[in-house]
């Protein structure tokens, strides 16, 4: 009988231990689709695709039978602001110095963009912002605070934080506008939007996609989305419409580099409060990503992020070193003298604070001098348009030196 029971209770502790090593088996891609709110879009109701009736658990579903698993089928999440929340069933470390995250999309580098080297890499790049949270309350579910990864254009002053866009259905009796131009431009003024900043503008229509833009499922009057806007990427390189090159950011976005690259990795160090702060997080379980752009590409129709999965690079092994993000490693450093850069990254003017009048001059790597200029107690710009991509020196006359990026 005694042995019996020791028999048994050895079994039953073979059972435990399987039951353990299957849950500790995580898997390494999407779990979960947790809400899925596109934006207005030319690929709205199509990816995935809408039915009669369905409600917005159903297309719930349908985001999720697309991501979840590696299924690697393609969502659209309509033009700026529209998003996907998913989740992982164990939580995402955050490795110090590595690549923790990736979001696939579809962006790719066109080889036939007649200005390869104007911008960077130019295709189609159509960024998402990525957001993250930890599981803090330990539900298993994402009700907890937010933080979004800071990419390469977070201190871009072109970028838009806290920026807020509504969308208002079309009125029943809307008459279409065409664009008597771009024939393909089949209604001009079909989804009106305003932003928190009072602009306004429209989601056209055009003759590739002739459904309804507006998410079928949704019974509201105006959709509203809220979180960063990144500056315009695209360039009409053709000058007359024929073709749009979409510029690549350097790093930190969903379905802005090529899969695969280093710079389409994510790595959860970047991540920042409402406030820009730097948090530190131990692991992430659920991710939030956003179309970051509010552009219309002619008869590219607007910029729409697309996800075609997520995955966990240190399950996967692609869980490289960050070095996408190293040039952005330069210390915010803050002297005697008090000057202080803003950013060390530079598009056109270099923002400095200074606590005295005194000249400064931008020198090469080299150390070189190549301008001075005067400056104020206070903050301070200094265009930096005319200089080539490359690292420079911001010196003061008595040697105080910072560096920083041109881009
Ligand atoms: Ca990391
Ligand atoms: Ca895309
Ligand atoms: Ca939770």
């Amino acid at each position: 009988m005694l042995c019996c029971y020791a028999v048994r209770r050895a079994a039953l502790l073979l059972l435990c231990i399987g039951a353990a090593v299957s849950a500790a088996a995580d898997s390494p891609y999407i779990a979960r689709v947790w809400e899925y709110c596109p934006a207005p879009g030319q690929f709205v109701n199509e990816l995935p695709e809408y039915e009669e009736d369905d409600s917005p658990s159903m297309m719930r579903v349908k985001a999720d039978e697309c991501l979840a698993d590696d299924a690697q089928v393609m969502i659209s999440l309509g033009s700026w602001g529209g998003y996907v929340v998913f989740g992982f069933d164990h939580m995402v470390e955050n490795r110090s110095g590595l690549m923790d995250l990736q979001v696939l999309g579809n962006a790719f580098v066109a080889n036939s963009n007649p200005n390869p080297d104007k911008q960077g890499q130019g295709g189609s790049s159509e960024p998402g912002i990525v957001m993250v949270s930890y599981d803090s309350n330990a539900n298993g579910k994402p009700d907890d605070p937010w933080y979004e990864l800071a990419g390469s254009e977070y201190d871009n002053p072109a970028t838009r934080h806290h920026y807020t866009v509504t969308y208002y259905r079309t009125p029943a009796d809307h008459t279409a506008t065409p664009d008597n131009d771009y024939k393909y431009l089949t209604d001009t003024t079909y989804i009106r939007w305003r932003d928190s900043e009072g602009g306004t503008g429209y989601v056209s229509r055009n003759s590739s996609h002739t459904q309804s833009y507006w998410p079928l499922w949704s019974d509201a009057d105006s959709l509203v989305f809220s979180g960063t806007r990144l500056p315009d990427n695209y360039t009409d390189e053709s000058g007359n419409g024929s073709y749009y090159v979409q510029y690549a950011y350097r790093y930190g976005y969903a379905d802005n580099q090529p899969n695969g690259t280093v710079a389409s990795k994510l790595n959860i160090e970047w991540a920042v409060d409402s406030t820009g702060q730097s948090v530190e997080l131990p692991g992430i379980h659920f991710v939030k990503v956003y179309t970051g752009v509010l552009q219309y590409c002619g008869w590219l129709g607007e910029t729409s992020t697309e996800v075609l999965g997520a995955a966990d690079l240190h399950l996967t092994g692609g869980d490289e070193p960050d070095t996408a993000s190293a040039k952005d490693a330069l210390p915010m450093e803050q002297g005697k003298g008090g000057l202080c850069l803003l950013t060390t990254l530079v598009h056109d003017n270099l923002i400095y604070t200074s606590s005295v009048a005194e000249q400064v001059q931008v020198l090469d790597r080299t150390g070189q001098p190549l301008f001075s200029a005067n400056t104020n107690p206070g903050t301070s710009y200094l265009p930096c348009s005319c200089l080539p991509q490359g690292m420079y020196l911001l010196r003061t006359a008595n040697g105080e030196t910072r560096k920083f990026i041109k881009l």
